[in-house]
């Protein structure tokens, strides 16, 4: 056919029968086949070479009233939809429907860093490695760690006992290098530092920060600060995760939060304005569940059109575009599409 072939991105959110297959060549077919049963669309054109062009989720957010703590809440969640809710944007926010305040997905329970060595996003690993003890082997303070004020995320050794200490305090740095099997240890004390620039210094100088895991190696590094109290050693941990384990890092908290007030603030509520505070797990409020529902498929199609008007004007484009757009629609009322003319598409 005779015309001007133009480029045309088709955001396709479907039926999720449709659209949860795996099989993405199969989706794009039915896309196609639905598109194509409705080939009166345009008068006087024709839709061809259809591609696959990407996919995105769809997810919702359903709010419920009903007083529940997190970890209820989250079992609810997990049951009935997907997770508590993780945020990943601003705009999120607007979708949630919370009308006050509730639990979401964000959190960093104890279980996960309080005198365990365990493998949750939260928990403690060793700069050397990025990863926890094997062993387990672990010596802190009768009341470490306890990430007073929600702030302490490095950690330092006081002649052999460990706490978890806010990352910007200064002190001596204790590195190590790996001899043969045998880890021997070196405290840098020309001056004091905050851990991540000890973390630099050891990496220059050694190998890291000190690494210990086992009681001869924390007694080999207790040696090693030659009468020093207490200096940085190589092990942190970051704070708060997403249940859905999600690695997004978009928080916004409310001003003096997170406190860790008591020691005992480690489940995340939000308010209608996406503003979040940590608070005891046991408190109980509504909660935000999330469900990833739909998958979106983006395809690009030909578009021949016989016109004798200027498409790349945007008055006619827009036109054509609200013909196209109502009369698949009328077809598929259930359906949603989102037409686009592009060189690049916007989803996917
Ligand atoms: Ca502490
Ligand atoms: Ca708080």
């Amino acid at each position: 056919m005779a015309g001007k072939p133009l480029v045309l991105y088709i955001l396709y959110v479907g039926a999720s029968a449709d659209l949860t297959m795996n099989n993405n060549n199969n989706s794009v077919q039915i896309i196609e086949k639905r598109i194509r049963s409705s080939a009166n669309i345009l008068s006087r054109g024709s839709l061809d070479n259809f591609v696959p062009f990407g996919h995105c989720l769809i997810d919702e957010y359903h709010f419920f009233s009903t007083n529940l703590n997190w970890g209820d809440a989250q079992t609810y969640c997990r049951e009935h939809f997907t997770d508590l809710a993780t945020i990943e944007r601003a705009a999120d926010v607007a979708r949630t429907g919370i009308p006050t305040f509730g639990w979401i997905g964000l959190h960093d329970l104890p279980a996960a860093w309080y005198k365990v060595m365990a493998d949750h996003s939260n928990s403690w690993r060793w700069s050397a490695t990025g990863a926890t003890s094997p062993g387990g082997y672990q010596n802190w303070d009768p009341i470490e760690p306890n990430n007073y004020n929600s702030i302490e995320l490095c950690v330092s050794t006081n002649n052999g006992k460990w706490q978890d200490n806010d990352c910007r305090l200064i002190a001596p740095c204790l590195c190590y290098k790996d001899l043969s099997g045998v880890k021997q240890f070196f405290l840098v004390n020309d001056t004091w530092r905050t851990w991540p620039n000890c973390q630099s210094v050891c990496r220059q100088q050694y190998h890291d920060l000190a690494m210990i895991q086992s009681e001869t190696e924390n007694q080999a590094a207790t040696t090693a600060l030659s009468g020093q109290n207490a200096a940085w050693i190589g092990l942190y941990r970051n704070i708060w995760a997403w249940s859905d384990g999600s690695s997004n890092n978009y928080i916004k908290w409310i001003t003096g939060a997170p406190s860790n007030s008591q020691n005992n603030e480690h489940c995340v509520n939000m308010d209608y304005k996406g503003v979040m505070n940590d608070s005891p797990c046991s408190n109980t409020m509504g909660f935000l569940c999330h469900e990833v529902k739909k998958r979106a498929t983006v395809v690009k199609a030909q578009m021949w059109i016989q016109t004798k008007v200027d498409l790349n004007e945007a008055s006619v484009s827009e036109q054509l575009f609200k013909q196209l757009e109502d009369r698949m629609k009328e077809e598929f009322p259930k359906t949603g599409f989102k037409l686009q003319w592009s060189k690049t598409p916007a989803y996917g």
